[in-house]
């Protein structure tokens, strides 16, 4: 086994609007994150991914990037940013960021221009199609396909008439991977960021960048979809290869992609160290395992050996060379301890025993902020304390359409939703956890935060905390 600097590292996701808030906006931002690095060192972080950071609508808070060379300007700067990379390099530490290239804003300039008309020299830059015309004369999306925050993949846009594809909602159009010009768009954003000495990126779902053709989908689960005619299109890996070859290999950094669809049989196709791919990728293995048949709001129950198998065979899967990413939750996934522990009268001991997990399986970890802490998972009682796009979207289809149940939808959302993961940080038992002075963040606190705080844990040895701390010292002092 070859040793190098991201295998023997632990990596730390932040999401930044949820962070830490310094200017009284309710959002958090990059001196917030400034202001805590010290903590972070302390606890034996290497590597921080920051969730994207750049100029976005937030339509679904930020992974929406309308200027991949702009940081948004409710999180700062590009001095901040500046000063933010120089503060975690200071401390012998590194910074990934999160690469959204498989579509865009439809506010980005690109796609501002694609629009306008069928002969605008952007136009393919994005994927066009024309409608199906339906029975009664109507026209209907070019295909069945279905958008993973609900609806129709495909939106008709007036100036032509023509729709193009989202595979998110539908301010987040698909780039035409197909295009070369798009490639060297992204190719130049990589060098970017490279060149100004960020040390690698988080490749968000980087197995959707090469479609397979736009046939109807045959399958009834959407996952099964995803797997089958969305993820690992012909081209995924030549794209990814010529994007090495080109220019990450020109820098000593690091690469995990965000895999949804990506299998046993795939992973090794894009880690495997012979082809000049990623370093890593985020497989859904263990996060898609609950899904029932109507998807993630629908959940089912999974036993203890299938989560388990789960991380043994892809152990195993990486003997050909390849090297696994270890994570329990990030932003878009419940709690680990609510999900995977018990959030009740167990909760300090099946923090710990995650941690454990986590921290003792052969692979990188990434801590997700806040599991450090036993952050846990959050019921809000309304709809409309929640944010997320993708609980709006499937309320509005399933509950508001659908005559679902007002209690049963939120029965699922308390159990799956993404906000679970995205309620701000719980610094101390200050009023808001300590995480704005505003008196209004963005999304509301957990309240469990009297109780669930960093400072009540930072000094105490037998803490989630102190214990997350021992076991990275742990994991380091062993490789
Ligand atoms: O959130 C999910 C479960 O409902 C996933 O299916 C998720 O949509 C998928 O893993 C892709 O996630 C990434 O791309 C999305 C963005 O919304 C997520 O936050 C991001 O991690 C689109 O950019």
């Amino acid at each position: 086994m070859k040793r190098a600097w991201w295998k023997e590292s632990v990596v730390y996701q932040i999401y930044p609007r949820s962070f830490k808030d310094t200017t009284g906006n309710g959002v958090g931002d990059l001196r917030g994150i400034l202001s805590e690095l010290d903590t972070l060192r302390d606890l034996g972080v290497d590597i921080i991914w920051l969730s994207p950071v750049y100029e976005s609508p937030n339509d679904d808070n930020g992974y929406d990037i309308a200027d991949y060379r702009a940081i948004m300007a409710e999180f700062g700067t590009m001095a901040d940013f500046d000063e933010l990379l120089d503060g975690i390099h200071d401390r012998g530490m590194r910074l990934i960021m999160d690469l959204v290239a498989n579509h865009t804003s439809d506010e980005h300039a690109w796609f501002t221009e694609s629009r306008a008309s069928l002969d605008n020299p952007k136009r393919d830059y994005y994927i066009w199609r024309e409608g199906r015309t339906g029975p009664d004369g109507q026209s209907l999306p070019p295909n069945n396909w279905r958008s993973f925050f609900s609806g129709p993949a495909w939106e008709r846009d007036e100036a032509t008439g023509q729709y193009y594809l989202h595979l998110f909602t539908r301010k987040q159009p698909d780039l035409n991977w197909e295009n070369p010009a798009v490639r060297k768009e992204i190719a130049d954003v990589v060098d970017f960021w490279l060149a100004k000495g960020v040390d690698g990126f988080r490749m968000d779902v980087i197995s959707l960048i090469s479609k397979r053709g736009y046939g109807d989908t045959p399958h009834s689960e959407f996952n099964d979809t995803i797997a089958n005619v969305y993820a690992n299109g012909p081209r995924v890996h030549e794209f990814l290869q010529e994007m090495v070859r080109d220019v990450i290999s020109r820098y000593d950094v690091m690469t995990v992609g965000e895999g949804p669809g990506i299998g046993l049989a795939e992973g090794p196709l894009y880690v495997n160290e012979d082809r000049g791919e990623l370093n890593m990728v985020f497989h859904f293995g263990h996060m898609f395992m609950d899904h029932g048949p109507g998807g993630k709001f629908d959940p089912v129950d999974v036993g203890l050996p299938a989560f388990k198998k789960v991380f043994l065979d892809w152990d195993r899967a990486m003997a050909g060379g390849g090297w696994n990413s270890l994570f329990l939750g990030n932003h878009d996934f419940p709690r680990m301890v609510s999900r995977y522990g018990d959030d009740g009268e167990h909760w300090w001991a099946s923090a710990r025993a995650l941690c454990l997990m986590l921290m003792s399986m052969r692979g990188t970890p990434y801590v997700y902020q806040g599991d450090e802490i036993g952050m846990t998972n959050v019921a809000f009682p309304s709809i409309g304390d929640y944010r997320d796009v993708e609980t709006l979207n499937a309320w509005a289809e399933e509950v508001v359409e659908g005559g679902r149940e007002p209690e049963d939808f939120l029965r699922a959302v308390h159990r799956q939703g993404r906000d679970n993961a995205r309620t701000p940080y719980q610094w101390s038992d200050a009023p808001d956890a300590g995480f704005t002075a505003s008196g209004r963040p963005w999304i509301a606190v957990n309240p469990n935060f009297p109780r669930v705080n960093l400072a009540a844990q930072r000094h105490d040895p037998d803490s989630i905390w102190a214990f997350y701390r021992r076991m990275i010292a742990f994991r380091k002092a062993h490789p």
